[in-house]
């Protein structure tokens, strides 16, 4: 007998900076989620699907779940990852290496709370030192809760992933695929466009502008030989739209460059990109002004 097709969500959760978005990019085959090494890169939920023969696992990339809930921002993107727990079929809780923090018990308990399977994924496992440490700390990992599965991994090495695929295809009901076999996300070329610019802002300028910017794109248009993108870059202060200008522009140009270079790789066109700086003032600490830059649960 024919096995059952298989189709689940998969929501991908931990603390800030666990590697959850370069996860989803590598389980998907493609760069969908803005990665760097600051904290709360993620902003937005997104979705990236994987379709095999025979099952597709949707999977939920969020924002770290943080403590210091005082901005706005913050507040919306806890919230952001929280709603998506109940809803889906299976959790991968991210960790990074054998650390245990008050922020992953603080996830753990939301997680559980949730009452739906958990794996958990000990990421980065490439800079241990010493790998004798991780059978011993797994195995105390496994005393903490009733996890389906615990897989140690490295998402940027791309170690023992299948073990992951394993886990989560276990748990995915007998159902029909939730989305054509080639569609990769839920996100429009605006909104990846948007993310991409961001995060040459966040890699290149992150020391110096945590968390200040957001970017809007305003034209997003194709002729017959190029796509044509305008963003504008929000920032909060005159001064932060110095930094991000830079010397002569050379800052803004370096941004540029990068974000057009993978937008021609993600959009797979030749890509004309203009980018704007401007100051509004407060953006990220209000909540309304969130929500019109799309900043709510649903991203
Ligand atoms: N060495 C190593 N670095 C990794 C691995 N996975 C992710 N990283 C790095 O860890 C940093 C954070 O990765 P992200 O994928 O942005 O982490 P995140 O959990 O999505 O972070 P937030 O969105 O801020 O919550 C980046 O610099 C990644 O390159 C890994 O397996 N090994
Ligand atoms: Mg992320």
């Amino acid at each position: 007998m024919a096995e059952p097709i298989r189709a689940g969500y998969v929501a991908l959760v931990g603390r800030p900076n666990t590697g959850k978005s370069t996860l989803l990019n590598y389980l998907v085959g493609q760069k969908l989620s803005i990665t760097s090494r600051k904290p709360q890169t993620t902003r937005h939920q997104i979705l990236g699907i994987r379709s095999e023969t025979g099952w597709q696992a949707v999977y939920v990339d969020t924002p770290g779940m943080h403590k210091d809930g005082e901005r706005a921002i913050n507040r919306v993107m806890n919230r952001a990852a929280r709603a998506v727990l109940s809803d889906v079929d299976a959790i991968v809780m991210v960790v990074d290496r054998t650390a245990w923090t008050d922020e992953d018990e603080r996830v753990l308990e939301q997680v559980t709370a949730a009452g739906v399977p958990v794996i958990l994924a000990a990421n980065k496992v490439d800079l241990l030192a010493d790998k004798r440490v991780l059978l011993p700390h797994l195995e105390a990992l496994s005393q903490r809760a009733d996890f389906a599965a615990i897989v140690p991994l490295s998402a940027l090495r791309e170690h023992n992933l299948d073990q992951l695929d394993a886990a989560v295809l276990e748990l995915l009901p007998a159902r029909e695929f939730f989305f054509p076999e080639d569609q990769v996300t839920d996100r429009t070329e605006r909104f990846l466009a948007a993310e991409i610019v961001r995060e040459k802002i966040t890699r290149q300028l992150g020391d110096e502008l945590p968390y200040a910017t957001a970017v809007e794109i305003e034209e997003f248009a194709e002729d017959a030989v190029v796509l044509h993108i305008s963003a504008l870059i929000l920032v909060e202060r005159r001064g932060q739209k110095r930094i991000v200008i830079g010397e002569g522009g050379s800052r803004l140009r370096a941004i540029g460059t990068e974000a057009r270079k993978d937008m021609e790789r993600l959009f797979d066109q030749k890509v004309m990109l203009r980018l704007w700086v401007k100051v509004r003032a407060g953006w990220s600490d209000d909540e309304r002004a969130l929500k019109s830059l799309g900043y709510d649960e649903r991203g």
